[in-house]
């Protein structure tokens, strides 16, 4: 944690990276943070974060009366200590396992999917990230594009996806994804009627592999599962009532 000029009595700001590409936000951490405050009823505003100035050097990062904390999971501790709620409250230990599992497919697996999708498909890189550059003064402009991609390319190779061929992406993806449709069933959230943590997690997730915006081979995968394609709908409708969500089940 960073300490920060206090602001004591303060609603908590939320360093975001904004509604981007058919979502409420680019980034699927941010979409889960908010969520996670959401469901938490905590009073919040949000504000354009940077990465740089996050302290993990990443969005999402909140400020809290002086102190600024990055990573939506310590971000959802930090909330769940500070205001003595818990997102996860009525669970087993066995659900609250089992929810665990499901946050870790979704953000060590299908996110770095995401990320491939949006990066290292030529096409969705011109109308996707490399738009993030527009603003940086032109004589560097392509050279930092180039940097980031570079970056970008070696973290997803790290991550695993990298390695593998479009199709064995998909189908890796295609595996995870018939899991969480089992898991789901007919439950309106991953573990019954009621919304906990891990549906931030997972709206984050699989609205971003959703989006129209951009043609993937994982995005068409998805759209086999009626299942997560309305549950992913109904949780933004709910959470982003005001956001023009285009429905996927449609
Ligand atoms: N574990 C972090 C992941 C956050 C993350 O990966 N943020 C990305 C945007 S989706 C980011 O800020 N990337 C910039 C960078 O890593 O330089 C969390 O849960 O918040």
């Amino acid at each position: 944690m960073t300490a920060t000029q206090s602001s004591p009595g303060q609603p908590i700001t939320l360093y975001t990276g904004g509604a981007l590409f058919g979502l409420p936000d680019a980034s699927p951490f941010c979409i889960k943070a908010e969520v996670q405050l959401k469901m938490a009823g905590v009073p919040y505003v949000k504000a354009q974060g940077m990465p740089d100035q996050g302290p993990k050097g990443q969005i999402p990062y909140i400020e809290d009366d002086g102190t600024r904390l990055g990573d939506s999971t310590f971000i959802r501790a930090h909330i769940e200590a500070t205001y003595g709620v818990d997102l996860d409250a009525g669970l087993t230990p066995r659900q609250r396992a089992l929810s665990w599992t499901i946050e870790r497919l979704l953000e060590n697996q299908l996110y770095w999917t995401v990320v491939y999708s949006r990066w290292l498909i030529p096409e969705n890189f011109a109308k996707g990230p490399a738009q993030f550059f527009n603003r940086v003064p032109e004589a560097v402009r392509e050279q930092m594009r180039q940097s980031v991609l570079e970056r970008v390319t070696n973290n997803v190779r790290a991550a695993g996806p990298g390695r593998h061929s479009d199709a064995e992406i998909a189908d890796l993806c295609d595996r995870s994804l018939s899991a969480l449709s089992l898991l789901l069933g007919d439950q309106p959230y991953f573990m019954g009627d009621k919304a906990t943590a891990v549906d931030a997690t997972a709206l984050g997730v699989l609205a971003s592999l959703l989006t129209p915006y951009f043609d993937t081979e994982v995005r068409r995968r998805v759209l086999k599962y009626p299942n997560l394609l309305a549950y992913t709908d109904r949780l933004m409708a709910r959470f982003f009532p005001d956001f023009a969500w285009v429905p996927a089940a449609a």
